[in-house]
């Protein structure tokens, strides 16, 4: 009996390792069904009504609804149903929690003026912090995911160093980045959209790009340098799907108190960093 859990334990490993991506099934429902409860509150009205308002419009709903999610401790209650998986991945090593969740929503691009999903990236990207590569992301679908909306990757991408993958920010001027729905500090930013983003110039193939299958009630867990995003909506419903960080605790030296994602400062205490899951 020990044997075959060790024997699972490393399959689990090794598939992440492999595939920088691993998919499992939620042992506790009932983290998707609360969510679908608040998201289901904040998003009464018709499809249409919340695609034809302004993009800055929406997002700022949108964030209210995030704001009512970190409510959950989704980041508590996952720890506790996925305690198998994360003691497989981590081994002997502690998760930390990324302190905010984000809400990953999108609207169908049919509809909108402009590529909703964020391009693709991998968090080193957008992060300064030596360890960020070390990190795990979590992504699962809450409502309206299917093949023509669900996060996008690249395979195998995790492999490829990061001094290989050419990117270049894309180039905005003062006057568009004042007027960017993305700036600094807004709604969207605390979305986790970025508010100067880049795009990848060579390194990798990105025709290779594959759609994370991940069925109702699962999640799946990536290496944060996997390549992914570029996920625009094809479908005709909004998109809701929920995301956060996890770092084994080992990865980082100090915890600074300084938000990991830039996207809060000092001043207001919804600094974002990496915390043990009893601080969330
Ligand atoms: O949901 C998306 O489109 C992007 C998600 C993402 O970049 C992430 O979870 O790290
Ligand atoms: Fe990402």
């Amino acid at each position: 009996m020990k044997n075959t859990k060790n024997y699972l334990k490393n399959t689990k490993l090794n598939e992440f390792k492999n595939n920088g991506l691993i998919i499992s099934r939620f042992k506790d429902k009932s983290i998707i069904k609360d969510l679908n409860k608040i998201i289901n509150k904040h998003f009464k009205k018709s499809e249409s009504f919340y695609c034809k308002m302004p993009l800055k419009k929406f997002r700022e709903i949108a964030f209210r609804c995030q704001k009512e999610i970190f409510k959950l401790k989704i980041q508590k209650r996952f720890a506790d149903s996925e305690e198998d998986n994360l003691k497989s991945l981590l081994q002997n090593d502690v998760p930390l929690f990324e302190s905010l969740v984000f809400l990953r929503i999108v609207r169908p691009l049919k509809n909108s003026r402009e590529a909703e999903a964020i391009d693709w990236h991998r968090e080193t990207f957008y992060s300064n912090h030596k360890y960020i590569k070390h990190g795990i992301n979590v992504w699962f679908p809450i409502k309206n995911v299917n093949l023509k909306n669900t996060l996008k990757y690249i395979p195998f991408s995790h492999k490829v160093s990061d001094r290989k993958i050419k990117r270049r920010k894309i180039r905005m001027t003062k006057d568009q980045k004042l007027n960017s729905v993305n700036k600094k500090f807004s709604a969207s930013h605390k979305m986790g959209f970025v508010y100067h983003p880049k795009k990848i110039i060579s390194g990798v193939n990105l025709n290779k790009a594959k759609p994370m299958n991940i069925p109702k009630d699962n999640y799946a867990l990536f290496s944060t340098m996997l390549i992914h995003g570029n996920s625009q909506n094809l479908h005709s419903k909004i998109r809701f799907a929920l995301g956060f960080g996890i770092m084994p605790k080992s990865k980082i030296r100090k915890i600074k108190k300084f938000d990991i994602r830039r996207m809060t400062n000092k001043k207001n205490n919804t600094l974002n960093s990496y915390a043990s899951i009893n601080q969330i």
